[in-house]
């Protein structure tokens, strides 16, 4: 099981960049040539086991870099030639120094990375993930929302919102009573439940789409599923309420895990990370293991690096950047790029009502950077956007998702 690997391991890159794969193969007409290593990075080795493995993978024509941490502890970013990779994973599992359960980090990581396709079971339906970007709209029940607050308090407006939504060509439609802005004031469960159940409740009739409940209190999440939700965007990731990850494994629904740093009133005060995209992997499979143990099934899982939650500018342009490493946990991908403050930022202290070409270019960037399922506000134009993005990313290849 991915969650519960050692190591935190992670590919940092597959075989050959897929665009220059798909070019290669293209252009030499021999699809099956080996045109790449996997770079693969481990932590919390012993400086034994990361020397004998730099050994292994020389001997296997690839490398090891090491990273000297405190005392006997070692990272290591493995390099192995693409082919050679089964037998040298044969080789360190029977190794004495180095031993199966590293292996077996290895192997499971880099099968995860490859799954492409996956299906979110959602109540009565069934969402195909990888085939083509999938959007979830927002429906913001709040006063205060950064992007909207205020707009859609009123439930019949709501209504009106998710189903304008729908008809634009939302595949999921993500219903939240709470603001989770940077400084925002928390919501009791009676008031959020106030605010969002009626609206549940109606586009559950309304809509032939799934719905997803964006909160992190367990009583409103179980209020939402008996009106009709069948999806959980819980922005704690399964830690702001004890009572969470055993109702998300009772009710069966897919479940966001999205990774913050503080608390919405403190996050943005002073965000820090050593290796930002190693300590978001790290938290996100730390909320898979609490999913699991709670029997949350793997295939209910989808991973958000929360874009804007605790993280500056440049966080979220290298969250973007190295985007496909999160491929490693084996669960399809959603990021939440909408409106958010770094694009006003890039584009000059834009306010909120002008982002959208910002919000767009992100899109269709972690779309090629592997995101699965956009969470966007104007899904009209961001349905554009995943149309020629996806094709674009078609051309590349399979693999390239
Ligand atoms: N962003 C917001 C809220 N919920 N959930 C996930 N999984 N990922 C996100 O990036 C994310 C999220 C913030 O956006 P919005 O809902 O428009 O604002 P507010 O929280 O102020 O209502």
């Amino acid at each position: 099981m991915v969650a519960k690997l050692p190591h935190n391991p992670r590919v940092i890159l597959a075989p050959g960049d897929p665009a220059l794969a798909a070019e290669i193969a293209r252009v030499l007409g021999a699809p099956g040539l080996p045109v790449g290593d996997w770079f693969i990075k481990l932590e919390g080795l012993t400086a034994g086991q990361a020397i004998r493995l730099n050994g292994l993978a020389v001997g296997h024509g690839g490398g090891a870099l090491l990273h000297d941490k405190e005392g006997n502890r070692a990272d290591a970013i493995l390099r192995v030639p693409g082919d050679c990779l089964p037998l040298f994973l044969e080789v360190v599992g029977n190794d004495a120094a180095v031993g199966p359960v590293v292996a077996e980090a290895i192997r499971a990581t880099t099968e995860a990375y490859g799954r492409s396709t996956f299906s979110l079971v959602c109540g009565g339906q069934t969402l195909a993930v990888g085939r083509r970007t999938l959007l979830m709209g927002v429906v913001n029940v709040t006063p205060d929302s950064f992007s909207d607050g205020g707009q859609f308090l009123d439930a019949v407006k709501a209504i009106e919102q998710g189903k304008r939504l729908a008809a634009e060509g939302a595949d999921i439609l993500d219903i939240g009573g709470e603001s989770t802005r940077p400084g925002a004031q928390p919501v009791e469960a009676e008031e959020e439940c106030r605010r969002v159940l009626p609206v549940i409740e109606a586009l559950a009739r309304e809509v032939q789409i799934p719905l997803s409940i964006d909160t992190a209190k367990a009583v409103v999440a179980r209020r939402a599923f008996d009106a009709g939700a069948t999806m959980l965007n819980d922005v704690t990731a399964l830690r702001g309420d004890p009572e969470m990850p055993a109702l998300a494994a009772r009710s069966g629904v897919p479940v966001v895990l999205m990774h913050m740093q503080g608390t919405p009133r403190t996050m943005q005060a002073s965000p820090h990370y050593g290796d930002l995209m190693s300590e978001i992997v790290a938290y996100l499979r730390r909320s898979m293991a609490i999913a699991a143990d709670a029997g949350v099934r793997e295939d209910r899982v989808i991973v958000d690096p929360g874009i804007g939650f605790g993280k500056t500018l440049e966080h979220n342009l290298e969250i973007l950047r190295r985007l496909g490493e999160l491929r490693s946990l084996g669960c399809p991908i959603l990021v939440g790029p909408s409106r958010k403050r770094f694009i006003g930022t890039l584009l000059g202290d834009a306010p909120v009502t002008e982002r959208l070409w910002g919000t767009a270019a992100t899109g269709a960037f972690a779309i090629t950077r592997g995101a699965h399922i956009l969470r966007v506000h104007d899904v009209a134009a961001m349905r554009q956007v995943a149309l020629v993005a996806d094709a674009m990313v078609r051309e590349c290849g399979p693999q390239s998702r």
